[in-house]
């Protein structure tokens, strides 16, 4: 798989093109089908669920698709190869949601692979949205889900043991793409980006949204969530309206980042109002940055959201606190790694 330093490499002979790209997103014209996600991982997420919708397959099929090839990518930062919580235990968030405002989704999952599709199936089985912990497990396990090892990845582990030996939990900036001489040198808490060896970052949270040929619209998010969160911490990523919203009339959108920030905003449910209102997919995230950066501007530069939104007729746009959040698009027409937008330039 590209990490994401490869891919933004290998991307970097496009930019030239990209802000010619971006300017296209706000224009008028229908692309479907068309699937966005977050980071530059989302490049084979979106490989993954081109396959269900370029046969015109449903978009909940499509982003259940993506969200469990991340799911299976064992040594990366989002699923069971995640980095664990301070207790060293690795929990999962995710949700999903279709073109009917059916969702469901599940916090702190322990030792369940497919997150995503637990929370499909609270979705579509019970009366319920949101399972979480020992239930959300438990239920796993009763409809046929394996449970897995707790065993850390090899990356995990040892990010967690250097993690250890401060055990600091203080929030500090969140900067991507870390020059890979400064690899592993930061790992200071919940809120601090932790680096794999060629300097990418910790956190990878999956959100993906898709419109399929119909013309309808899904979404989902899985993630590890933020590294060494206290045990029992839940993000932003399994809460409809926070980490995903999807309205079928409208759009949808996901975020990344710093979960706490979003659910105070009802991110997602927020970005997806703005577009109501008529405003394209980049600008209503924007605007959603900037109730965040409103509400504490100091705070704000010491922490990184990014929201990616589709609005209905496949026009795609990101907004980002930071330089340096990143998402990945596929449609007939193109399949490329976008820059976002951003509020603060890295300095
Ligand atoms: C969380 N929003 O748990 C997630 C973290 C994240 O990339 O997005 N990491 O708060």
């Amino acid at each position: 798989m590209l990490n994401r330093r490869k891919f933004l490499q290998l991307s970097s002979l496009a930019a030239p093109l990209l802000s010619i790209k971006n300017a296209l997103t706000t224009g008028p014209g229908q692309t479907k089908p068309i699937v966005v996600s977050t980071w530059d991982t989302g490049k084979d997420v979106n490989t993954a669920a081109w396959k269900i919708l370029s046969k015109n397959g449903r978009a909940l099929d499509a982003v259940e698709a993506g969200a469990m090839q991340i799911e299976d990518t064992i040594n990366c930062c989002v699923g069971l190869g995640g980095y664990p919580d301070r207790d060293g235990v690795v929990t999962l968030d995710s949700c999903i949601m279709d073109e009917h405002a059916n969702c469901g989704s599940v916090g702190g999952i322990e030792q369940i692979k497919h997150a995503v599709s637990v929370a499909r199936k609270v979705m579509e089985t019970t009366p319920h949205i949101m399972l979480v912990g020992e239930g959300a497990q438990q239920f796993a396990i009763e409809n046929g889900f394996t449970r897995e090892s707790k065993q850390l990845s090899p990356d995990a582990e040892n990010a967690y043991k250097e993690w250890l030996k401060k055990s600091e939990y203080k929030p500090v900036i969140n900067i991507e793409n870390l020059p890979a001489g400064q690899a592993g040198k930061k790992q200071n808490g919940p809120f601090a980006p932790t680096f794999f060896d060629d300097g990418s970052p910790n956190h990878d949270t999956m959100g993906l949204v898709a419109l399929d040929a119909s013309g309808n619209m899904s979404g989902a998010v899985t993630t590890s969530g933020m590294a060494f969160k206290i045990h029992g911490r839940v993000g932003d990523s399994p809460i409809i309206g926070a980490g995903l919203f999807v309205d079928n009339e409208v759009g949808a959108a996901t975020s990344t980042g710093v979960g706490e920030e979003v659910i105070r905003i009802c991110g997602t449910h927020l970005v997806v109002e703005y577009m109501r209102q008529g405003n394209s997919p980049e600008i209503a995230c924007r605007k959603a940055v900037d109730r965040i950066v409103k509400r504490d501007p100091d705070k704000a530069k010491t922490l990184q959201v990014g929201f990616l939104a589709l609005n209905k007729n496949g026009q795609y746009g990101a907004y980002a606190i930071q330089e340096g959040f990143v998402f990945c698009v596929k449609s007939n027409g193109e399949e490329k790694l976008y820059p976002s937008k951003f509020m603060f330039k890295k300095v």
